[in-house]
């Protein structure tokens, strides 16, 4: 999946919370033995919601959690918003999050038989085990959340929440004097550097997405719709107790696949179209991102095989150039983005590698991040440089989802072939 621009923005620093990734497998065993008696340790969302009301010391921030009804729900499930998650851990709906440097209060719905006649028994606020099930020592119904954020705003003076949700117009309203600003870049900060535990995660979104291309390998053929593909795709995820798809899956065949985000996957494939499939899985909240591009008869013509060998190259020496200190952003100093145009520039191609080079990967498939800040061990993004010619129906990406470690890079999902040869012989039948 192609994140669109590279947003430029004022980002806070701060610093990293929970166990850094370190390569040694027996790393991870010692701590995996470490915290198994810590039951329910393994995600540290207290220290998480430490370090953002250490770093904005100066506020009260606010979060609402996801709403039970409302547009869309029905079509998609309720599924807690990202960055709540991350705080809280807690899945249910009707939350809101506050945080000031002296105190954290998570407000929950008061029980209702008619929400759990619909959707089924929720946590409250009066429950005796709230403190333990939710791992806050303040649990209050809903409506006393104004009078409480009346208390922190009278000590402390700004009002964080996250920008572009209606939460800013309603804190607006609340507290008209005074600045609401963007909580964003602080837990972003915090976001991109994945514990042992997220990468694990990770890594199982990509196992499972990794089976999902190779049922889809397995079954490509001429005649067959894109949306076809696609339901291979999908029952392989959803089979392996996946709860959806990390985003709308791309199954482009022949000139589709010039099409960034093509998403309606109706087409009927020819003989002779490469198949583009940027398809993933999200597995207990997680997100992978994968891409391949397969002949759909399974050999590349010449044409195909040149512009594919291309754009394997770049992404090969891309994935070699990552480690600490690089960066994903365009022209800046380490910038793996210029890696890869100049490889197409030597073929005179740069022109039609027409996005970035990749994006952080987490609880989103766009996990927010800085794109100036540096890689750091810890940070697992994509690397998905692409050709895209009209003129000729033909669209080629490859992408693997990739950790970076102390000393370089480890794939993720380096067990799905990304050399033609492979990918012939597995097409074979
Ligand atoms: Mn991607």
């Amino acid at each position: 999946m192609i994140k669109g621009s590279n947003g430029r923005g004022l980002y806070l620093r701060l610093d990293p919370v929970g166990p850094a990734y370190t390569e040694p497998v027996w790393m991870l065993v010692l701590l995996l033995l470490a915290v198994i008696p810590l039951i329910g340790a393994e995600f540290p969302y207290s220290a998480r919601r430490e370090a953002v009301r250490t770093q904005l010391e100066d506020g009260v921030t606010v979060l609402w959690g996801v709403v039970e009804q409302g547009s869309g729900k029905q079509r998609s499930g309720v599924f807690q918003e990202t960055n709540f998650f991350y705080l809280t851990g807690w899945r249910e709906p009707g939350a809101i999050l506050l945080l000031d440097p002296s105190r954290e209060i998570l407000f929950l719905p008061r029980r209702s038989a008619e929400s759990a006649k619909w959707t089924g028994p929720k946590s409250a606020p009066d429950d005796d085990d709230i403190a333990a099930r939710s791992g806050f020592s303040q649990v209050q119904p809903v409506e006393h959340f104004e009078k409480e954020l009346r208390v922190s705003l009278e000590r402390f003076p700004k009002v964080y929440a996250l920008a572009g949700t209606p939460a800013t117009g309603r804190l607006k309203q609340l507290a008209p004097l005074r600045d609401v600003l963007n909580a964003q870049p602080a837990i972003a900060r915090l976001r991109m550097r994945k514990t042992v535990e997220e990468v694990a995660r990770i890594q199982h979104a990509t196992d499972v997405t990794i089976e999902a291309h190779r049922a889809a390998w397995g079954r490509v053929s001429a005649g067959l719709h894109e949306y076809q593909i696609g339901a291979t795709m999908a029952a392989i995820a959803l089979e392996r107790g996946c709860e959806r798809m990390a985003y709308a899956p791309i199954i482009a065949s022949g000139p589709n696949a010039v099409t960034l985000h093509y998403w309606p996957n109706r087409r009927r494939m020819d003989s002779g179209d490469l198949l583009l499939m940027d398809v993933a899985a999200e597995c207990s909240g997680y997100a992978s991102d994968v891409t391949r591009t397969i002949p759909v008869n399974g050999r590349f013509s010449a044409r195909q095989r040149e512009l594919y060998d291309i754009v394997l190259a770049a992404q090969k020496a891309v994935v070699a150039a990552v480690k600490p200190g690089m960066r994903l952003s365009r022209g800046t100093v380490n910038s793996l983005y210029e890696i890869a145009l100049q490889h197409f520039n030597r073929h005179e191609l740069g022109q039609y590698f027409t996005h970035g080079i990749g994006h952080h990967v987490g609880l989103d498939v766009h996990d927010p991040a800085d794109p100036l800040q540096p890689l750091e061990a810890g940070m697992v993004v994509t690397v998905e440089p692409g050709l895209y010619l009209p003129d000729e129906g033909i669209g080629i990406r490859i992408e693997d989802v990739v950790l970076v470690t102390e000393t370089g890079v480890r794939v993720l999902s380096s067990a799905l072939p990304k050399e033609p040869v492979e990918i012939e012989k597995a097409l074979r039948r």
